[in-house]
C-alpha cells in the first residue's frame, strides 16, 4: 500500500547551486547526499518533514553525472524543473507487482538501491499521465521486512 510522498525529485543543471538556493530561500538542509552510478546521478536529499512509520518526506535534487543518464536526457529536453515523484511503500515488491498486473509497465524486474539504501522502481511516465512515478521502500521498513 502506498502511504506517503516519500519525495519529489527535482532535476537541476547544478547541484551546489541548487541546494544553496533551497537553503537560503527556505531554510531546507542537506540530510544526506551520494552519487548513484547505476541511476547516473549526483543527488542531495532534503528532510522536509518526518512520518510515522520511520520514513520522512524529502526533496531529491537530482544532477546528472552522464549525459546520456534519465536525468541528462530530460534536462537536456526539458530543462530544470520536477522530474519525478515517489511514494512511499512498506513493501515496493508486492505493491510494483500489483501495479503490473493493473497494465502499468514497471521499469524494473526487481527493485533496484535507491537513495540512502532504499529499494526503488519506476513506473513508466506514458502510463502515468505524463507522471514518471517511482516507489520506496526506505531502508528501516526494508528491515522490518525481513524480521517478519
Ligand atoms: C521521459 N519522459 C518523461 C520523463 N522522462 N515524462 C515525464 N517525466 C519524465 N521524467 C517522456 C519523454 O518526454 C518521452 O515522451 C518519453 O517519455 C520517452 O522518453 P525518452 O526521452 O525517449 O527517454 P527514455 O525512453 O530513454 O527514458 C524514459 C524513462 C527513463 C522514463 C524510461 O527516464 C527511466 O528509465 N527513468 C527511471 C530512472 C530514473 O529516472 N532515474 C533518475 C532518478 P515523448 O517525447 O515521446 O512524448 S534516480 C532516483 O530517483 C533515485 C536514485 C532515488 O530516488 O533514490
Ligand atoms: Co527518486
Amino acid at each position: 500500500m502506498l502511504t506517503r510522498i516519500d519525495h519529489i525529485g527535482i532535476a537541476c543543471f547544478d547541484l551546489d547551486a541548487t541546494v544553496e538556493f533551497y537553503r537560503a530561500t527556505y531554510g531546507f538542509e542537506v540530510h544526506h547526499c551520494e552519487v548513484n552510478e547505476e541511476q547516473g546521478v549526483r543527488e542531495a536529499m532534503l528532510r522536509i518533514n518526518g512520518t510515522d512509520d520511520g520514513g520522512a518526506t524529502y526533496l531529491q535534487l537530482l544532477e546528472p553525472i552522464r549525459e546520456d543518464s534519465a536525468v541528462g536526457k530530460w534536462l537536456a529536453k526539458n530543462g530544470e524543473g520536477v522530474h519525478h515523484v515517489a511514494f512511499g511503500t512498506a513493501d515496493v515488491d508486492g505493491d510494483a507487482e500489483a501495479i503490473r498486473d493493473k497494465g502499468v509497465r514497471v521499469l524494473y524486474e526487481q527493485p533496484r538501491r535507491g537513495s540512502m539504501d532504499s529499494r526503488i522502481t519506476f513506473l513508466h511516465p506514458k502510463d502515468c499521465h505524463g507522471v514518471l512515478t517511482e516507489l520506496v521502500t526506505s531502508a528501516p521498513a526494508a528491515e522490518e521486512d525481513a524480521g517478519h
